[in-house]
């Protein structure tokens, strides 16, 4: 049997289920076949002592870990400076957030080389390499300029924007050409399969060949929505074991005399959350009848928290929280109850049960698993209703949540009063119909469906002919747009 090498910039070991989302899908990917996950160790090595670089292996059961140690120049600038300064801004369509510094181009290449050559050692002719997410999008042409063969296959957690967004990026001709060095691009939702097939037909004169194949820089590449999913039933015994039913049963308790929204992620600015606290500051002046009644849950979990952007967020967060709640709480309740932490992955499902309305508005999102998670955890007699921004991946699965436009304040509040309002048997139609999507495209039919893919893709297209040159830094963006 073939084995799966799957490549993301943080490894987690397999045989620990308490992970989350993306390293379940993958443990459970590498779990099937055995396998070998490689990636950044998340050790900084002080830049100049000796050890940068250095390969690490551990067994975990049938899966190999191999991890590489980067100094602090190489993180700084390819992990916080062209992943999170650029990549992430961009790729979410937030160009006012993106910082093109020179410098963090030729570290983000450097490490996606040495990630390359590290793994190239580690590789049998057989293996089949599953590359994760937008850190690494250069490793496949690294890999193949030093001479691998192999089947290799790329995807794209967050959203690809619309070419004219993407154009903004100097290095944009480049990271597109990297795509063509996969045998398979993966992407979260049929929008941005869309708008990689304009973009390299726009920019790079690629011809359609039909079948999601793009054929340019003389290679053809396979593309596909390939939208990823969760372990249904393992959340669902995740709600009915006993933390999950412990918080539960303490939150119904507590709020028995009021209804619960709930909004859960990563403090990001991607995920919109001013814009949520302002339509529930609506909804409050708008509709008193909820006044000492609606209580919103938010719960956002420390992220990148040495990046300006998101120190902002934060500061921006306390004190939307902090006026609201001074402006309309009474001393025996609080319209937000904010918290700034991790909540136990064992805790979270009994969490989602316990809501009325979970508020899922981002302002782009590659696909949104909060979402997810939260049908899954409902009780199906008595479901909660999920307001979701049509700007998250998500929204295209689930048209049968309530769908909001998360930059219109009014019409968000609007919505959250309905869901508030919708009575018992809306909820249970809506909430059926949801829960048939999500096991439908569960996280195995996600794996199967892109490994099967990757499998099917044409072997003998010419996998050495990817020729990458030097990324364009910032100075020569114009010669790159002349084309
Ligand atoms: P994220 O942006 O991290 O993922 P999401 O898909 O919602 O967003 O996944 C977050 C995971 O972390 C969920 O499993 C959730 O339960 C958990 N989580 C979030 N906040 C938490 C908290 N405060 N406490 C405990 N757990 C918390 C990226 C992309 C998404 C894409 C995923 C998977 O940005 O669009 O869906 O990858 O591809």
């Amino acid at each position: 049997m073939t084995r799966l090498v799957v490549v993301s910039n943080r490894v987690a070991d397999p045989r620990k289920t308490a992970a989350g989302g993306l390293a379940v899908a993958l443990a459970d990917a590498l779990n099937t076949t055995g396998g070998m996950w490689f990636g950044w160790s998340g050790t900084i090595v002080k830049d100049g002592a000796t050890g940068e670089g250095e390969l690490h292996t551990q067994q975990a059961g049938d899966v190999t870990l191999a991890t590489v140690d980067l100094s602090q120049e190489d993180h700084d600038g390819y992990y916080l400076g062209y992943s999170n300064d650029v990549l992430w801004p961009v790729f979410h369509y937030r160009l006012d957030l993106a910082r093109f510094d020179a410098g963090h181009i030729d570290a983000y290449r450097r490490v996606n080389r040495l990630f390359a050559r590290k793994l190239m050692g580690l590789l049998k002719p057989d293996d089949i390499i599953w590359v994760h997410d937008y850190h690494l999008i250069p490793l496949a042409a690294e890999l193949r300029a030093m001479g691998c063969n192999n089947r290799i296959g790329f995807f794209l957690h967050i959203p690809l924007p619309p070419q004219t967004v993407l154009a903004a990026i100097p290095q944009h001709e480049w990271l597109v050409r990297a795509l063509f060095a996969y045998d398979l691009v993966g992407f979260q939702s049929e929008a941005d399969l869309i708008h990689f097939s304009r973009y390299v037909q726009a920019e790079a004169n690629a011809t359609a060949l039909g079948n999601d194949r793009f054929r340019a820089y003389n290679r053809t590449v396979r593309a596909g929505a390939f939208p990823i999913g969760i372990d249904v039933d393992e959340f669902q015994a995740l709600t009915q074991a006993k933390d999950g039913m412990d918080m539960y049963h303490r939150m119904k308790e507590e709020y028995s005399r009021r209804k619960l929204l709930l909004g859960v992620e990563r403090l990001d600015y991607s995920k919109g959350l001013p814009q949520r606290m302002r339509s529930f500051r609506t909804l409050l002046q708008k509709y008193p009848e909820n006044l000492n009644s609606a209580t919103l849950i938010q719960i956002a979990s420390p992220s990148r928290e040495d990046m300006g952007a998101y120190a902002d967020l934060l500061r921006e967060m306390e004190s939307l929280c902090g006026s609201i709640n001074g402006d309309y709480g009474e001393l025996d309740w609080m319209p937000i109850r904010y918290m700034h932490r991790n909540v136990a992955r064992k805790r979270l499902p009994g969490l989602y049960r316990a809501a009325r309305v979970a508020l899922v508005t981002p302002l782009r999102d590659g696909m949104n698993l909060v979402a997810k998670e939260f049908i899954a955890a409902q009780d199906e007699n008595d479901p909660g209703v999920l307001v979701l921004s049509r700007f998250a991946g998500a929204a295209e699965q689930l048209e049968h949540a309530l769908l909001v436009n998360p930059y219109d304040i009014d019409g968000t509040a609007e919505v959250i009063q309905q869901a508030l309002q919708m009575p018992l048997e809306e909820r249970q139609a809506r909430h059926e119909k949801l829960l048939y999507r999500i096991r439908r495209h569960d996280v195995h039919w996600w794996r199967k469906s892109f490994l099967d893919a990757l499998a099917g893709t044409d072997s003998t297209d010419q996998r050495n002919q990817v020729s990458l040159r030097k990324p364009p830094l910032n100075e020569d963006v114009s010669a790159v747009n002349r084309g």
